[in-house]
C-alpha cells in the first residue's frame, strides 16, 4: 500500500474484499493509535498515506471532515480513532488490549476521556504560543503521573505489556519528544514513574515501528515553516 502520501492527483487504490484498509498520515498521533493496535496485534491491515493538505476528492467523499484515520472494510467506513483502535482490538486474534472486565474497561475509559493532552499538539499550528501550551501540558500530564502511582505498575494496564490505554495515551508522548528534539527546553518535570514508562514504552516492537523521531521533528519543524513533507524519510 501506498506509504507515499496521496494528494489530490493521485487515484484511489484498489479495494479488496475482506482486508481492512487505515487512512492515515505518518506524523498523525490519532493514526498512531489505530497502527499501534495494529502493529502489537499484528492485524494485516493496509495503510494507506493521505496527504492531508491536498486531500484527494475520492477521500473527501469517504471521509466528510476529511481527518485521518479512517478505518475501511467492505465499503464501509469508521472513524474516530478511538473507535478505531477499539473496533481493531475487537476483531483481532490474541489477548484483548482493552479488559475483558467490563469494570476495569470502564475505569480505563473513565481515565482517558478525563485526560486531555491535546495541548502538546497545538505547538506546532501555534508556535508563538509555545511556551503557554507547553506550561499548560505540564498540568495535564499530572493526572497521568496520579494514575501511574496509583496502579504502581510498569504499564497502566499491567506489569507484562502495554493495554489500549496505553497506546491511546502514548501517541502525545511521541509528540513531545519530537518537539523536544526541536526545542530541548520542553522539559517536563521529572517523575521516576512518568519516566520509567516512557522508558518502557519505547522498547515496546509496536512503538518502535512508528515513524522515527528526529524524522518526526523535521516533519513538524518544516510544519511550522507551512512546509508539508508527509514523504519525509521515505
Ligand atoms: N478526533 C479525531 C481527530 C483526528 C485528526 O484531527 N486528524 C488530523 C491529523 S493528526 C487531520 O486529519 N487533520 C486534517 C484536517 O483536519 O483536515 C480522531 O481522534 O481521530
Amino acid at each position: 500500500m501506498s506509504l507515499k502520501a496521496l494528494g489530490s492527483g493521485a487515484s484511489e487504490p484498489e479495494a479488496k474484499t475482506g482486508v481492512i484498509r487505515l487512512y492515515c498520515h505518518r506524523f498523525c498521533p490519532f493514526s498512531h493509535r489505530a497502527v499501534l493496535v495494529a502493529f502489537h496485534k499484528n492485524i494485516p491491515v493496509e495503510i494507506c498515506n493521505i496527504n492531508v493538505k491536498d486531500k484527494p476528492d475520492w477521500y473527501l467523499k469517504k471521509s466528510p471532515s476529511g481527518k485521518v484515520p479512517l478505518l475501511e472494510k467492505d465499503g464501509r467506513v469508521l472513524s474516530e480513532s478511538l473507535v478505531i483502535a477499539e473496533y481493531l482490538d475487537s476483531v483481532s486474534d490474541g489477548a484483548p488490549l482493552i479488559p475483558r472486565d467490563p469494570f476495569d474497561k470502564a475505569l480505563d475509559q473513565m481515565f482517558l476521556e478525563s485526560l486531555s493532552l491535546f495541548p502538546i499538539l497545538k505547538i506546532h499550528f501555534e508556535n508563538e504560543r509555545r511556551a503557554e501550551f507547553f506550561e499548560d501540558f505540564i498540568v495535564k500530564v499530572k493526572p497521568l503521573v496520579d494514575e501511574l502511582t496509583k496502579r504502581g505498575r510498569k504499564f497502566l494496564a499491567g506489569d507484562e505489556q502495554p493495554g489500549f490505554v496505553d497506546y491511546m495515551i502514548w501517541p502525545f508522548f511521541h509528540h513531545y519528544l519530537a518537539l523536544r528534539e526541536i526545542y530541548p527546553e520542553l522539559q517536563l518535570p521529572r517523575t521516576a514513574v512518568l519516566d520509567s514508562w516512557i522508558a518502557s514504552m519505547q522498547q515496546e516492537p509496536a512503538v518502535k515501528e512508528l515513524v522515527d523521531v528526529k524524522i518526526y521533528a523535521e516533519f513538524l519543524k518544516l510544519y511550522m515553516e507551512a512546509k508539508y513533507d508527509f514523504d519525509l524519510g521515505l
